[in-house]
């Protein structure tokens, strides 16, 4: 009995010392510009945006993201489906190994579903990120206004059309959706 114990003992060192020399999916993601669509009041939804890169070997995966600004926080990506722009809930958001994924205006984006209060310009909102094999990472963004960015933006005529209908294609399906 006391010889049974001290091998399980044993095995569940080694197994906490593997663990840990192994980094979690949250540690190899590496966040860069996270930022949170600013929404009027009453906007049934707003987005948040960022470019995530995998540090590690492996594919990782993010099956989940919670907010405490928003009702329900959803992973969506936007499909084209016969020239119109329709946004789609998807079970997960992978970035390749050794590669990034990056969530942007009119493709993958983290939907943030009934605000609990207009999200303005200047403010920071939090978003946790759950990745497949339990790890989190909560990441803090700034709100930032689309009208403004894309007068910032001195775009040649066509980029900024282009950016023009993006604009209106998530205006269309946020309306959508309700
Ligand atoms: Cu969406």
């Amino acid at each position: 009995m006391k010889k049974t114990l001290s091998i399980l003992t044993l095995s569940v060192i080694t197994s906490l010392t593997s663990l840990a020399a192994m980094a979690n999916e949250a540690e190899e993601a590496n966040i860069s510009a996270p930022f949170a669509r600013e929404v009027p009041p009453g906007a049934p939804a707003s987005a948040s945006f960022m470019t995530i890169e995998n540090k590690s070997n492996k594919p990782l995966k993010i099956t989940s993201a919670e907010s405490d600004v928003a009702k329900t926080v959803e992973l969506h990506t936007h499909t084209n489906d016969n020239g119109v722009m329709r946004m789609r809930q998807i079970p997960f958001i992978e970035v390749p190994a050794g590669g990034k994924t990056e969530l942007k205006p009119g493709g993958l984006h983290i939907m943030l579903i009934g605000p609990h209060k207009p999200l303005k310009m200047g403010q920071t909102v939090k978003v946790k990120l759950n990745f497949e094999d339990g790890s989190s990472k909560t990441v803090s963004m700034p709100v930032k206004s689309f009208k403004k960015m894309m007068m910032n933006h001195k775009m040649p005529m066509h980029e900024h059309n282009h950016q023009h209908n993006h604009e209106q294609m998530m205006e269309h399906s946020h309306e959508h959706m309700n």
